[in-house]
C-alpha cells in the first residue's frame, strides 16, 4: 500500500487532509486450530497483509468512516452518544463496537472523527480481517485521544467486540495475534492464562505459502458457535471424572482414559480434536525452536486431518489444496488454518519448488472446483501500530 494513495483517498473523500496513518496486521495460525476457546496453545503469525486507516479529528461528535474496499456503502455516519449495533451499518459495526466498549472502560470520547480504511487482506479468507479492523480502530482511538489503554486490554476490547457486539462467540486467537505480533515470530500463546513467548521463524530456504481457497460457506458462524458449544458439552461430562477446568488442560492419556463418560460419537470426536491439538502445536512449536521443520510440517499435516475427520470444519476445497500440496515436490507439510468452512490453507515449501508448487496446485485446483485458487507468499510481520514514515 502507498502512503500518497492512502492520503489522496482521504483527501478525496472527505475534503480535507488526514492527519495520521495507521496499520494492523492479518494472521496465519501455524498450528493450534479451535484450541484457544478451550484454554490450548495456539501458534500464529502477524502477515504483511492488513488494514490500513487515515484518520482526521473532528469538532463534533461525529464519525465518518469509508472504505475503499465497500465503495458502494459510501460514507457511513454514526454519534459517540448513540452506538448500538445495526445490520444496516455493516462493517462500521467493528468500529462501533469497539469504540462503544472503550468509552465504556474508559470515559467518552471528547470528539469525533473522520476516517478513510483500506485493507489487503482478502474478505471471508480467514486471515482475520475482523480481528485486523478492531485492533485497527482500538490502536488508533488510543493514540490519537491519548487514552494509555494497556495493548492486552484491547486485545480483550477486539474479542468482546466480536462475541458481544457481533454475536460471534470466537476465543482471543484472531485479536492476540494481531495485537501482539513481532515481525519474524510466531507467538506461542497460552489462551488459559495469557501468556506468550515470541518463537522466531527461522525457516532456512522455505516460504510459507497461503493459499486461498476462494470458498466461504454460509452459516459459518453459527457452525462456530456449535463447536463451541460441543467441546463445553464434552468438558461437562469430564468434569464428572476428572479435575479440569478446561479441554486444554487435559494430557492425551487422560483424555482417552476417561472418554467414555461422554458416550457421544460427535462429542467425544471435538473434545480429541482440541485435546490432541493442544498437544501437537506444543510440540510444533518445540520443534521450530529445535529446526526440526520435518516434526513441524508431520504435525501440521495431522492436524489438517484431525480438522477434517474430527471437528469436521474443513471442506472439499480446502481439502483439495491440502491433499494437492501433501503430493507436491519440496513441501514440509500442509493445512488449513483459522476457522475453517472454506478460506485459506498454509504450505511450508522449500523456495525453488515454490513456482511449480503454485503451477501445479493452482492447475488441479481449478479443474476440480471449476475456479481459480489465489496464492501468497506470507510475510511475518508486527502488530498494529502507527505508520510513520522512516
Ligand atoms: C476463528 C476465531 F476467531 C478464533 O478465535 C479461533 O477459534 C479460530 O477461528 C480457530 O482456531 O479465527
Amino acid at each position: 500500500m502507498d502512503r500518497e494513495q492512502l492520503l489522496i483517498g482521504f483527501k478525496e473523500t472527505f475534503g480535507k487532509d488526514g492527519e495520521r496513518i495507521f496499520f494492523s496486521p492479518g494472521r496465519i495460525n501455524l498450528i493450534g486450530e479451535h484450541t484457544d476457546y478451550n484454554g490450548g496453545k495456539v501458534f500464529p503469525s502477524a502477515i504483511t497483509m492488513g488494514t490500513y486507516a487515515v484518520i482526521s479529528m473532528r469538532k463534533d461528535s461525529l464519525v465518518r468512516a469509508y472504505s475503499a474496499n465497500f465503495p458502494d456503502d459510501g460514507i457511513l455516519s454514526f454519534k459517540l452518544t448513540d452506538i448500538e449495533y445495526k445490520q444496516m451499518d455493516k462493517w462500521t459495526n467493528y468500529l462501533k463496537g469497539m469504540i462503544h466498549y472503550i468509552q465504556q472502560n474508559y470515559g467518552k470520547l471528547p470528539n469525533g472523527f473522520e476516517i478513510y480504511i483500506n485493507g489487503n487482506i482478502p474478505n471471508g479468507a480467514s486471515l482475520s480481517s475482523s480481528a485486523s479492523l478492531e485492533l485497527l480502530i482500538g490502536v488508533l482511538v488510543n493514540e490519537c485521544f491519548e487514552l494509555g489503554i494497556p495493548r492486552l486490554d484491547l486485545v480483550k476490547l477486539g474479542m468482546k467486540t466480536e462475541n458481544e457486539f457481533l454475536g460471534l462467540n470466537s476465543g482471543i486467537l484472531d485479536q492476540f495475534a494481531v495485537g501482539m505480533a513481532k515481525k519474524k515470530h510466531a507467538m506461542l500463546l497460552d489462551t488459559n492464562i495469557l501468556k506468550y513467548e515470541q518463537v522466531p521463524v527461522e525457516l532456512p530456504d522455505h516460504k510459507i505459502l497461503i493459499m486461498n481457497s476462494l470458498t466461504r460457506r454460509e452459516l459459518v458462524d453459527s457452525e462456530y458457535n456449535l463447536r463451541r458449544q460441543q467441546c463445553e458439552e464434552a468438558l461437562k461430562k469430564l468434569q464428572t471424572v476428572v479435575n479440569v477446568s478446561s479441554l486444554g488442560e487435559l494430557t492425551e492419556e487422560a483424555f482417552e482414559k476417561n472418554k467414555f463418560i461422554i458416550n457421544d460419537d460427535v462429542l467425544t470426536r471435538r473434545a480429541k480434536h482440541a485435546v490432541y491439538e493442544n498437544v501437537r502445536t506444543e510440540q510444533a512449536a518445540e520443534a521450530l525452536k529445535a529446526g526440526d521443520l520435518k516434526t513441524f510440517g508431520q504435525l501440521m499435516n495431522e492436524s489438517h486431518t484431525s480438522l477434517h475427520e474430527d471437528y469436521e470444519v474443513t471442506v472439499k476445497e480446502t481439502d483439495l489444496l491440502v491433499q494437492l500440496a501433501w503430493l507436491q515436490a519440496g513441501v514440509i507439510g500442509a493445512r488449513m488454518t483459522g476457522g475453517g468452512f472454506g478460506g485459506c490453507c498454509i504450505a511450508i515449501v522449500k523456495n525453488d519448488a515454490v513456482e511449480t508448487f503454485i503451477e501445479n496446485v493452482g492447475k488441479e485446483y481449478k479443474k476440480e472446483i471449476g475456479h481459480p485458487a489465489e496464492f501468497y507468499i506470507a510475510e511475518t510481520a508486527d502488530g498494529t501500530k502507527e505508520w510513520v514514515e522512516a
